[in-house]
Protein backbone atom coordinates (compact mmCIF):
# COMPACT_ATOMS: atom_id res chain seq x y z
CA UNK A 1 0.00 0.00 0.00
CA UNK A 2 1.50 3.54 -0.88
CA UNK A 3 -0.99 6.12 0.18
CA UNK A 4 -0.02 10.31 0.29
CA UNK A 5 -1.80 12.21 2.53
CA UNK A 6 -5.10 13.95 1.85
CA UNK A 7 -3.71 17.50 2.85
CA UNK A 8 -0.80 16.45 -0.24
CA UNK A 9 -4.17 15.64 -2.54
CA UNK A 10 -5.82 18.84 -1.56
CA UNK A 11 -2.78 21.41 -1.87
CA UNK A 12 -2.02 19.67 -5.41
CA UNK A 13 -5.37 19.84 -6.32
CA UNK A 14 -6.20 23.66 -5.37
CA UNK A 15 -3.63 24.43 -7.10
CA UNK A 16 -4.17 22.65 -10.60
CA UNK A 17 -7.42 24.10 -12.76
CA UNK A 18 -6.79 21.65 -15.74
CA UNK A 19 -6.75 19.02 -15.21
CA UNK A 20 -6.44 15.16 -17.65
CA UNK A 21 -7.45 11.27 -16.83
CA UNK A 22 -5.81 8.80 -18.54
CA UNK A 23 -6.29 4.63 -18.02
CA UNK A 24 -4.94 2.01 -19.66
CA UNK A 25 -5.25 0.43 -23.43
CA UNK A 26 -8.04 -1.49 -24.44
CA UNK A 27 -9.98 0.37 -20.94
CA UNK A 28 -12.48 -1.83 -18.91
CA UNK A 29 -15.18 -1.57 -16.97
CA UNK A 30 -13.43 -0.36 -13.86
CA UNK A 31 -10.39 1.87 -16.14
CA UNK A 32 -13.56 3.80 -17.97
CA UNK A 33 -16.26 3.98 -14.47
CA UNK A 34 -13.15 4.96 -12.66
CA UNK A 35 -12.23 7.85 -15.17
CA UNK A 36 -15.98 8.92 -15.61
CA UNK A 37 -16.40 9.34 -11.93
CA UNK A 38 -13.41 11.39 -11.09
CA UNK A 39 -14.09 13.70 -14.42
CA UNK A 40 -17.97 14.13 -13.46
CA UNK A 41 -16.22 14.91 -9.56
CA UNK A 42 -13.95 17.65 -10.61
CA UNK A 43 -16.38 19.01 -13.01
CA UNK A 44 -18.25 19.53 -9.84
CA UNK A 45 -15.11 21.13 -8.38
CA UNK A 46 -15.28 23.57 -11.18
CA UNK A 47 -11.92 21.71 -12.73
CA UNK A 48 -11.27 22.14 -16.64
CA UNK A 49 -11.40 18.59 -17.11
CA UNK A 50 -10.63 15.51 -19.94
CA UNK A 51 -10.87 12.35 -20.07
CA UNK A 52 -8.11 10.87 -22.66
CA UNK A 53 -8.45 6.41 -23.66
CA UNK A 54 -5.61 5.27 -25.63
CA UNK A 55 -7.82 3.04 -27.71
CA UNK A 56 -11.34 2.30 -28.18
CA UNK A 57 -13.71 0.44 -25.70
CA UNK A 58 -16.55 -1.78 -25.98
CA UNK A 59 -19.92 -0.45 -26.55
CA UNK A 60 -21.32 -1.99 -23.62
CA UNK A 61 -19.82 0.86 -21.45
CA UNK A 62 -21.10 3.57 -23.81
CA UNK A 63 -24.36 4.04 -21.55
CA UNK A 64 -22.00 5.46 -18.78
CA UNK A 65 -22.67 8.89 -17.71
CA UNK A 66 -19.66 11.07 -19.46
CA UNK A 67 -19.04 8.65 -21.82
CA UNK A 68 -19.67 11.83 -25.04
CA UNK A 69 -16.99 13.25 -23.41
CA UNK A 70 -13.96 11.27 -23.62
CA UNK A 71 -11.16 11.69 -26.00
CA UNK A 72 -9.47 8.59 -27.94
CA UNK A 73 -6.01 9.19 -28.87
CA UNK A 74 -6.43 7.00 -31.29
CA UNK A 75 -8.57 9.06 -33.73
CA UNK A 76 -7.10 12.79 -32.01
CA UNK A 77 -3.58 12.28 -31.36
CA UNK A 78 -2.88 15.90 -31.69
CA UNK A 79 -5.18 17.15 -29.77
CA UNK A 80 -4.65 14.72 -27.16
CA UNK A 81 -1.24 15.66 -26.91
CA UNK A 82 -2.28 19.47 -26.79
CA UNK A 83 -4.22 18.72 -23.48
CA UNK A 84 -1.67 16.46 -22.23
CA UNK A 85 0.79 19.10 -22.66
CA UNK A 86 -0.91 21.68 -21.10
CA UNK A 87 -2.49 19.99 -18.35
CA UNK A 88 -1.18 20.96 -14.91
CA UNK A 89 -2.09 17.60 -13.29
CA UNK A 90 -2.83 13.97 -14.74
CA UNK A 91 -4.04 11.25 -12.96
CA UNK A 92 -3.21 8.21 -14.20
CA UNK A 93 -5.70 5.26 -13.26
CA UNK A 94 -6.18 1.42 -13.21
CA UNK A 95 -2.10 1.01 -14.61
CA UNK A 96 0.87 0.66 -12.99
CA UNK A 97 3.29 1.59 -15.59
CA UNK A 98 3.12 3.93 -18.66
CA UNK A 99 3.85 0.64 -20.94
CA UNK A 100 0.23 0.16 -20.56
CA UNK A 101 -0.95 3.13 -22.62
CA UNK A 102 1.17 1.77 -25.32
CA UNK A 103 2.15 5.16 -27.72
CA UNK A 104 -0.27 7.46 -25.50
CA UNK A 105 2.49 6.70 -22.67
CA UNK A 106 5.08 8.32 -24.90
CA UNK A 107 3.53 11.22 -24.71
CA UNK A 108 2.69 11.61 -20.84
CA UNK A 109 6.46 11.20 -20.68
CA UNK A 110 7.07 14.17 -22.00
CA UNK A 111 4.24 16.12 -20.11
CA UNK A 112 5.29 18.41 -17.27
CA UNK A 113 2.11 17.97 -15.13
CA UNK A 114 2.00 16.90 -12.14
CA UNK A 115 0.64 13.06 -11.84
CA UNK A 116 -1.38 11.12 -8.98
CA UNK A 117 -1.80 7.55 -9.42
CA UNK A 118 -5.11 5.80 -8.13
CA UNK A 119 -4.73 2.03 -8.95
CA UNK A 120 -4.67 -1.27 -7.32
CA UNK A 121 -2.11 -3.71 -9.48
CA UNK A 122 0.75 -5.10 -8.49
CA UNK A 123 4.44 -2.97 -8.08
CA UNK A 124 3.11 0.24 -9.83
CA UNK A 125 5.93 1.98 -11.27
CA UNK A 126 7.63 5.20 -9.28
CA UNK A 127 6.41 8.01 -12.34
CA UNK A 128 4.05 9.95 -10.33
CA UNK A 129 4.65 12.38 -7.69
CA UNK A 130 1.83 11.18 -5.31
CA UNK A 131 -0.15 7.61 -4.75
CA UNK A 132 -3.35 6.29 -3.84
CA UNK A 133 -2.58 3.32 -4.40
CA UNK A 134 -3.36 -0.29 -2.55
CA UNK A 135 -3.69 -3.91 -3.99
CA UNK A 136 -5.95 -4.91 -1.59
CA UNK A 137 -8.78 -2.70 -3.45
CA UNK A 138 -11.28 -5.18 -5.62
CA UNK A 139 -11.28 -1.81 -7.95
CA UNK A 140 -9.43 1.18 -8.67
CA UNK A 141 -13.28 2.47 -8.28
CA UNK A 142 -13.68 1.31 -4.98
CA UNK A 143 -10.48 3.89 -4.08
CA UNK A 144 -12.04 6.40 -6.52
CA UNK A 145 -14.63 6.35 -3.79
CA UNK A 146 -11.86 6.52 -0.79
CA UNK A 147 -10.39 9.45 -2.56
CA UNK A 148 -13.48 11.54 -2.66
CA UNK A 149 -14.89 10.77 0.33
CA UNK A 150 -11.11 11.27 2.18
CA UNK A 151 -11.10 15.13 0.62
CA UNK A 152 -14.50 15.39 2.70
CA UNK A 153 -16.36 15.15 -0.74
CA UNK A 154 -18.68 12.39 0.02
CA UNK A 155 -21.87 14.88 -0.54
CA UNK A 156 -20.98 15.52 -3.73
CA UNK A 157 -21.39 11.54 -4.78
CA UNK A 158 -24.39 11.82 -6.86
CA UNK A 159 -26.10 9.46 -8.70
CA UNK A 160 -24.17 9.43 -11.99
CA UNK A 161 -20.86 9.56 -9.89
CA UNK A 162 -22.19 6.27 -8.17
CA UNK A 163 -23.43 4.45 -11.32
CA UNK A 164 -19.22 4.68 -12.70
CA UNK A 165 -18.17 3.63 -9.05
CA UNK A 166 -20.65 0.55 -9.50
CA UNK A 167 -19.83 -0.55 -12.84
CA UNK A 168 -15.71 -0.51 -11.95
CA UNK A 169 -16.79 -2.76 -9.00
CA UNK A 170 -19.28 -4.81 -10.79
CA UNK A 171 -16.86 -5.57 -13.60
CA UNK A 172 -13.26 -5.79 -11.56
CA UNK A 173 -15.25 -8.26 -9.19
CA UNK A 174 -16.91 -10.62 -11.25
CA UNK A 175 -19.98 -9.51 -10.16
CA UNK A 176 -18.80 -9.84 -6.02
CA UNK A 177 -17.45 -12.83 -6.66
CA UNK A 178 -13.64 -12.35 -6.78
CA UNK A 179 -11.72 -12.80 -3.09
CA UNK A 180 -11.01 -9.54 -3.78
CA UNK A 181 -14.14 -8.42 -2.68
CA UNK A 182 -14.30 -7.46 1.06
CA UNK A 183 -17.31 -6.44 3.66
CA UNK A 184 -15.79 -2.85 2.84
CA UNK A 185 -16.69 -3.23 -0.66
CA UNK A 186 -20.14 -4.13 0.26
CA UNK A 187 -20.37 -0.63 2.54
CA UNK A 188 -19.18 1.23 -0.45
CA UNK A 189 -21.88 -0.16 -2.69
CA UNK A 190 -24.87 0.51 0.09
CA UNK A 191 -23.71 3.97 0.08
CA UNK A 192 -23.60 4.31 -3.56
CA UNK A 193 -27.12 2.70 -3.58
CA UNK A 194 -28.34 5.66 -1.08
CA UNK A 195 -28.01 8.12 -4.61
CA UNK A 196 -31.01 5.91 -6.27
CA UNK A 197 -28.87 4.05 -8.87
CA UNK A 198 -30.53 1.02 -9.15
CA UNK A 199 -27.83 -2.22 -9.32
CA UNK A 200 -30.45 -4.41 -11.98
CA UNK A 201 -30.33 -1.72 -14.27
CA UNK A 202 -26.75 -1.32 -14.24
CA UNK A 203 -26.24 -4.97 -14.79
CA UNK A 204 -28.56 -4.76 -17.74
CA UNK A 205 -26.70 -2.58 -18.91
CA UNK A 206 -23.87 -4.29 -18.96
CA UNK A 207 -23.90 -8.10 -19.21
CA UNK A 208 -27.78 -8.42 -21.08
CA UNK A 209 -26.44 -5.62 -24.09
CA UNK A 210 -24.39 -8.21 -25.94
CA UNK A 211 -24.77 -9.12 -29.96
CA UNK A 212 -26.21 -12.51 -31.33
CA UNK A 213 -22.71 -13.07 -32.99
CA UNK A 214 -21.30 -12.87 -29.77
CA UNK A 215 -23.23 -15.34 -28.12
CA UNK A 216 -22.19 -17.65 -30.87
CA UNK A 217 -18.71 -17.08 -30.48
CA UNK A 218 -18.77 -17.94 -26.97
CA UNK A 219 -20.62 -21.38 -27.62
CA UNK A 220 -18.24 -21.79 -30.60
CA UNK A 221 -15.14 -21.22 -28.32
CA UNK A 222 -16.57 -23.39 -25.67
CA UNK A 223 -17.27 -26.34 -27.69
CA UNK A 224 -14.42 -26.23 -30.29
CA UNK A 225 -11.68 -24.13 -28.92
CA UNK A 226 -11.13 -25.09 -25.53
CA UNK A 227 -7.82 -27.07 -24.38
CA UNK A 228 -6.68 -28.67 -21.37
CA UNK A 229 -3.01 -29.26 -20.46
CA UNK A 230 -2.34 -32.89 -19.40
CA UNK A 231 -1.98 -33.75 -15.94
CA UNK A 232 -2.67 -30.07 -14.69
CA UNK A 233 -5.72 -28.43 -13.77
CA UNK A 234 -5.41 -25.66 -16.49
CA UNK A 235 -7.71 -25.07 -19.14
CA UNK A 236 -7.27 -22.33 -22.00
CA UNK A 237 -8.13 -20.72 -24.91
CA UNK A 238 -6.63 -19.53 -28.34
CA UNK A 239 -8.69 -17.91 -30.95
CA UNK A 240 -7.24 -16.84 -34.13
CA UNK A 241 -7.92 -13.92 -36.30
CA UNK A 242 -10.29 -15.95 -38.90
CA UNK A 243 -12.30 -17.38 -36.12
CA UNK A 244 -12.63 -14.04 -34.83
CA UNK A 245 -13.63 -12.55 -37.53
CA UNK A 246 -15.96 -15.56 -38.69
CA UNK A 247 -18.27 -13.97 -35.81
CA UNK A 248 -17.86 -10.50 -36.62
CA UNK A 249 -15.82 -10.15 -33.71
CA UNK A 250 -16.14 -6.47 -32.15
CA UNK A 251 -13.93 -5.14 -29.13
CA UNK A 252 -15.09 -6.90 -25.54
CA UNK A 253 -16.70 -9.76 -27.01
CA UNK A 254 -14.42 -12.14 -25.41
CA UNK A 255 -14.52 -9.95 -22.05
CA UNK A 256 -14.96 -13.02 -19.66
CA UNK A 257 -14.51 -15.88 -21.67
CA UNK A 258 -11.02 -16.83 -20.16
CA UNK A 259 -13.40 -17.83 -16.53
CA UNK A 260 -15.57 -20.24 -18.06
CA UNK A 261 -13.21 -23.12 -17.40
CA UNK A 262 -13.44 -22.55 -13.63
CA UNK A 263 -16.89 -24.00 -13.64
CA UNK A 264 -15.15 -27.22 -14.02
CA UNK A 265 -14.58 -29.03 -10.47
CA UNK A 266 -10.56 -28.72 -9.86
CA UNK A 267 -9.81 -26.22 -12.51
CA UNK A 268 -7.35 -23.59 -10.98
CA UNK A 269 -5.44 -21.79 -14.09
CA UNK A 270 -6.97 -20.10 -17.08
CA UNK A 271 -6.02 -18.62 -19.87
CA UNK A 272 -7.01 -17.13 -23.00
CA UNK A 273 -4.59 -16.28 -26.22
CA UNK A 274 -6.41 -13.64 -28.77
CA UNK A 275 -4.53 -12.99 -31.94
CA UNK A 276 -4.83 -9.58 -33.33
CA UNK A 277 -3.40 -7.69 -35.88
CA UNK A 278 0.19 -7.26 -34.10
CA UNK A 279 0.35 -9.63 -31.55
CA UNK A 280 -1.05 -12.51 -29.49
CA UNK A 281 -3.30 -10.90 -26.74
CA UNK A 282 -3.22 -12.87 -23.25
CA UNK A 283 -5.60 -12.76 -20.76
CA UNK A 284 -4.22 -15.14 -17.31
CA UNK A 285 -6.54 -16.00 -14.26
CA UNK A 286 -5.86 -18.39 -11.65
CA UNK A 287 -7.24 -19.51 -8.35
CA UNK A 288 -5.55 -19.10 -4.50
CA UNK A 289 -2.30 -18.26 -4.72
CA UNK A 290 -1.20 -19.04 -7.84
CA UNK A 291 0.74 -15.43 -8.99
CA UNK A 292 -0.05 -15.06 -12.90
CA UNK A 293 1.49 -11.19 -12.03
CA UNK A 294 4.82 -12.60 -11.75
CA UNK A 295 3.89 -15.73 -14.39
CA UNK A 296 2.99 -12.79 -17.25
CA UNK A 297 5.57 -10.36 -15.55
CA UNK A 298 8.22 -13.31 -16.26
CA UNK A 299 7.11 -14.87 -19.42
CA UNK A 300 4.80 -13.14 -21.64
CA UNK A 301 5.45 -8.86 -21.42
CA UNK A 302 2.81 -8.13 -18.72
CA UNK A 303 1.81 -8.27 -15.43
CA UNK A 304 -1.43 -7.20 -13.14
CA UNK A 305 -2.47 -8.92 -10.34
CA UNK A 306 -2.26 -12.39 -8.21
CA UNK A 307 -5.49 -13.88 -10.05
CA UNK A 308 -5.75 -12.12 -12.80
CA UNK A 309 -2.73 -10.79 -15.70
CA UNK A 310 -2.56 -9.66 -18.68
CA UNK A 311 0.39 -10.25 -21.11
CA UNK A 312 1.51 -10.38 -24.59
CA UNK A 313 3.50 -12.14 -27.59
CA UNK A 314 5.38 -11.27 -30.60
CA UNK A 315 5.81 -15.04 -31.36
CA UNK A 316 2.83 -16.63 -33.33
CA UNK A 317 -0.69 -18.11 -31.75
CA UNK A 318 1.22 -21.90 -31.84
CA UNK A 319 4.22 -20.54 -30.35
CA UNK A 320 2.87 -19.06 -27.78
CA UNK A 321 0.51 -21.82 -26.50
CA UNK A 322 3.61 -24.22 -26.50
CA UNK A 323 5.70 -21.75 -24.31
CA UNK A 324 2.80 -21.54 -22.32
CA UNK A 325 2.04 -25.33 -22.08
CA UNK A 326 6.13 -25.92 -20.99
CA UNK A 327 6.09 -22.98 -18.69
CA UNK A 328 2.82 -23.19 -16.71
CA UNK A 329 4.54 -26.38 -15.26
CA UNK A 330 6.07 -24.28 -13.13
CA UNK A 331 3.31 -23.19 -11.15
CA UNK A 332 2.91 -26.43 -9.86
MN1 LIG B 1 -9.09 -2.43 -12.24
Amino acid sequence: MQKDSFRKFKKLLNNSQTIAIVTHYSPDGDAIGSSLALYLFLLKLGKKVHVIVPNDYPEFLHWMPGHQKVLNFQDNEAKAAKILLSAELIFTLDFNSYKRLEKLGTIIEKTEAKKILIDHHQQPDQFADLYFHDVAACSTCELIFDFIVGLGEKKLIDKKIAACIYTGIMTDTGSFRYPSVSSRTHLIISELMKTGIVPSDIHGAVYDNYSIDRLKLLGFALNEKLNLVEGLPVAYFSLNEKELARFNYQKGDIEGLVNYPFSVKGIKVCALFNETEDYVKISFRSKGTIDMNQFARNHFNGGGHINAAGGRSDENLAATEKKFRELVKTLF
